[in-house]
């Protein structure tokens, strides 16, 4: 089997727990650990639990390779490279205020990258998207499509002429909601229509589904867009912004399908 294909094996294996672990504890109700970057930036008892689980499976089943997790963080082998070459990119709950607030859309996301552990130069290999709560399970390996259900899936190529139903998100940092709001009016005249999903992974996920023409937001973090950037480009879609070479990250995280690409990102980064 194609390495691309057995590392989405092994990480579809592990979502499934971690995700059913995540719903469980979601019906116990929730803890709140912490707040991290700001006030609203919250960690709960549950994102350090489904991390650790997922690192230690990982562990078990792939131990040489690299862990880079939203809530513990690059260990040791990071500096030092893998010695298989790859790294696990975990954010363990995408959409934690979601979660927190029992709005059932949150996600485990999983992908395993190779290269160096920026965003801007991994080749990501193998990807997975799982939300308990609808029990929907994105999947994709790197050359052999994206997936939910057995369905093989597939951008839209172009908005409908009444314009592109887009998505987008806001961060925790009060401080930057003017600019991300300027930016909102700057896209709203290529949208119908726009949605808040609250969880980056699901957004990337339906816009490879088809559920969006596109998606951007600026302020993602690795964990947020890994595993849904490969989705995105499996199912027939780009993926840009305003890192180095116009790549996604933290700066601006774009994607679409071909027809609308360019617009939107111009649009979104005001140029
Ligand atoms: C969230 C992202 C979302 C963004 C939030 C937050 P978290 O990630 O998925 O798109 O708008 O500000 O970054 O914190 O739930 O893992």
């Amino acid at each position: 089997m194609p390495l691309e294909q057995d590392l989405q094996d092994v990480a579809i294996q592990i979502a499934r727990e971690a995700g059913e672990l995540a719903r469980r504890r979601r019906s116990e109700g929730v803890m709140i650990a912490a707040t991290k970057s700001a006030l609203a930036d919250i960690v709960t008892e549950a994102d350090r639990e489904v991390e650790a689980l997922i690192r230690t499976r990982l562990t078990e089943q792939r131990p040489g390779d690299g862990f880079l997790g939203e809530e513990s963080g690059a260990d040791r082998k990071l500096a030092e490279g893998p010695a298989t070459g790859i790294t696990w990119v975990v954010d363990p709950i995408d959409g934690t205020v979601n979660y927190a607030y029992g709005i059932p859309s949150y996600a485990v996301s999983i992908a395993a990258v190779t290269g160096s552990p920026e965003p801007e130069s991994w080749q990501a290999l193998a990807a997975v998207v799982f939300n308990p709560a609808s029990g929907e399970l994105f999947h994709a390996a790197r050359g052999h499509g994206a997936w939910l259900d057995g369905e093989r899936l597939a951008v839209n190529a172009e908005p409908s002429a009444a314009g592109a139903l887009l998505a987008t998100g806001f961060g925790y940092d009060p401080a930057t909601h003017a600019g991300d709001l300027a930016r909102v009016a700057r896209v709203m005249p290529l949208a119908r229509d726009l949605r808040r999903i609250g969880a980056a992974s699901l957004d990337l996920a339906f816009v490879a589904a088809g559920r969006l023409d596109g998606y951007f937001e600026r302020g993602l973090q690795p964990w947020d867009h890994a595993a849904g950037v490969l989705l995105v480009t499996e199912a027939g879609g780009l993926v840009g912004g305003g890192g180095p070479g116009r790549t996604a990250g933290t700066p601006m995280t774009v994607a679409t399908g071909p027809a609308l690409f360019e617009t939107l990102l111009r649009a979104a980064l005001g140029e």
